[in-house]
């Protein structure tokens, strides 16, 4: 569909940029932080820890005020919930709560918009050791925190996200997942984990409008349009397969309490069935999100067995990176697609799937839409004169938000943009080299050298395009 004019970005759209707490903090272990998982995970030791990382806690009034010279309306942020609680339960850590206290007024001084995630992959450690999501006390837990945060945030924080990818936690349960090694059965321990992350969420969205009437808050797993690899009816057939299980069961489970039916199926074909109880059914009836945050990166590809071209080549799938998380060789295989191009990290590049991935959702599910992460990971150089000259970020950035701008001329509800991420930040496997952001963290994986800032090209073309409320993608650069 083609439109002769596009509708422009709303008034008051929420231009905004995401970090997560664990990536961006550093302060691993001061003024009484616990553990998560992610400080007692192993990652590849040739690479930045999670440790330091941006040093965001000891940067804080520097990178707020760069947030606000780059305009943003809002600020996508994850509490840490070892930062709180470093019991997970218990005690709250009130030199924990200060900091987050501090981020959230100076925000709103510079009348940037906190919109604020409860949990984002890094489970307290302590919870952990007691069987972290298998055990159905870290609902309560989670509920108690999030209580918590609404009572002490709530008069500054008007939106708020429940858990950051669920569905890349489930999907990819041995690398981001917390699930310990040697699990038995992990597939089926994971289902459960996600049943009870489910009865979490759904607490938490019950517990945010007892207690924040005017608050809106919401999921925020990350949805991929899913193509088949051909015409060919199995094929297709392969993709809704995916789809189902990629992206509806999470959603279908947030927004109407019910479990998608082919992904129900597929687990009972498994033996992955959850324990289910008619009790918990109506409590996720009962929890309804206010609108859905999505992440997208890239679209998926899947067909219904490997080519035999790629199995002539010895291309047997396509590298699997997030979007094919999870992908099980026995329901769909993932594929090359050769109309895409790919970046440095082997991701492909898919801006028209961005709008197809919008509209999809917007069709399903009919509730307000913000994009909470959507950004080119890339090697970049930092050149004389402390400059960056990211064009290619700034080039997929454009290209995804025209084609937001036409999925909100196609009908699609978009009330904010933000992009991953605000401030370069280690990445989730990939080092401190695999950088986002619009500001540039002087620092290498193992060398932590002065930790300056530096604003790249891309922060002052997202600055103009902020500045003309979206009207100018293509904005004259001086940089
Ligand atoms: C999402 C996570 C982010 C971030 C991003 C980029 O899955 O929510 O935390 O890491 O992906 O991924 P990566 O860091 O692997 O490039």
């Amino acid at each position: 569909m083609e439109h002769p004019q596009v509708t422009p970005f709303p008034s008051g759209f929420l231009w905004g940029a995401s970090t997560s707490a664990y990536q961006v903090e550093g302060a691993w272990n001061e003024e009484g932080k616990g553990p998560s998982v992610i400080d007692k995970a192993v990652f590849n030791a040739e690479l930045s820890d999670f440790k330091v990382t941006s040093d965001h806690y000891h940067h804080l009034e520097q990178d707020v005020a760069l947030f606000a010279e780059l305009g943003l309306k809002t600020y996508r942020f994850s509490l840490s919930w070892a930062r709180l609680f470093p019991q997970g339960t218990g005690e709250l850590n009130l030199a924990g709560a200060a900091f987050y206290d501090r981020l959230i007024t100076l925000l709103v001084q510079y009348h940037i918009e906190p919109l604020v995630t409860l949990y984002h992959f890094d489970l307290p450690w302590a919870l952990q050791e007691k069987g972290g999501w298998s055990d159905p006390a870290t609902i309560d837990a989670f509920e108690r925190y999030a209580r918590m945060a609404f009572e002490r945030y709530g008069d500054r924080v008007k939106y708020w996200l429940t858990i950051n990818e669920q569905n890349m936690m489930i999907l990819k349960g041995e690398v981001i997942g917390t699930l310990p090694p040697g699990t038995p059965d992990p597939q089926k321990a994971l289902y459960q984990q996600n049943h009870h992350m489910m009865l979490a969420q759904a607490r938490a969205m019950i517990a945010c409008h007892q207690m924040l009437p005017t608050a809106k808050i919401g999921p925020a797993p990350n949805i991929s349009c899913v193509y088949p690899a051909s015409a060919r009816p199995e094929d297709v057939l392969a993709a809704n397969n995916f789809s189902a299980i990629r992206n509806w069961l999470y959603l279908d489970l947030a927004c109407y309490g019910t479990y998608n039916a082919v992904a129900w199926s597929f687990m009972r074909e498994k033996g992955y069935l959850p324990t289910v109880t008619e009790q918990e059914m109506a409590l996720l009836r009962a929890g309804k999100p206010d609108f859905i945050a999505f992440n997208y990166y890239a679209s998926a590809t899947v067909g219904a067995e490997q080519s035999a071209h790629a199995r002539e080549q010895g291309e047997p799938t396509r590298a699997v990176d997030q979007q094919l998380a999870g992908i099980d060789t026995r329901v769909y295989a993932g594929m090359n697609n050769p109309f895409l191009k790919r970046n440095q990290f082997n991701w492909y590049i898919d801006p028209v799937g961005f709008r197809i991935t919008a509209r999809e959702i917007y069709e399903r599910y009919r509730l307000p839409l913000i994009v909470t992460e959507n950004g080119l990971g890339a090697f970049d150089t930092l050149e004389a004169g402390n400059k960056v000259y990211d064009d290619y970020r700034i080039a997929y950035l454009r290209q995804h938000l025209e084609q937001l701008q036409l999925a909100i001329s196609d009908g699609v509800e978009v009330f904010g943009y933000c992009p991953w991420s605000a401030i370069d930040l280690v990445s989730t496997h990939q080092g401190i080299g695999k950088r986002y952001g619009f500001i540039y963290v002087n620092r290498d994986e193992k060398d932590l050298k002065d930790l300056a800032r530096y604003k790249k090209k891309s922060f002052a073309w997202y600055q103009q395009v902020i500045a003309s409320g979206g009207q100018n993608l293509n904005p004259q650069i001086e940089y």
